[in-house]
């Protein structure tokens, strides 16, 4: 290339007359939402039906299970576990049919953590 070529109208020399500009924004990668899944208190549901809800819905173990059990009944509200939106809905879904099922007023509900 000669001196003169690099002059040349129209030709980006890196110097002047480059009116691209490239604006790179950083992209935030937010998590999901987690929402509790609440078991509430009654006075009528039999324990050993919460301890087979959190058994069979929430993966405890026996002991887990009635430990669990044993913090609703003496506080009246207890978070049974966290999840996304869709899974927490299906366990609140599943708890509140398996109940009505049995007759039971069992209540579970979720909110956003
Ligand atoms: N309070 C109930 C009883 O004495 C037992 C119970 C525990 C009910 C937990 C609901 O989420 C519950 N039979």
């Amino acid at each position: 290339m000669t001196d003169k070529d690099q002059w040349r109208a129209g030709e980006d020399d890196g110097d002047e007359g480059d009116t691209s500009v490239v604006v790179k924004t950083r992209s935030r990668t937010k998590r999901p939402p987690l929402y509790k899944v609440l078991l509430l208190n009654d006075d009528y549901t039999p324990m050993e039906f919460v301890v087979a809800v959190l058994e069979r819905f929430f993966g405890m173990n026996h002991a887990q299970a009635f430990e669990v059990m044993l913090t609703v009944h003496k506080k009246g509200v207890a978070v049974v576990g966290v999840f996304s939106h869709e899974i927490a809905e299906t366990k609140v879904a599943q708890v509140m049919d398996f109940a009505r099922r049995y007759q039971h007023p069992l209540q579970c509900t979720m909110e956003k953590e």
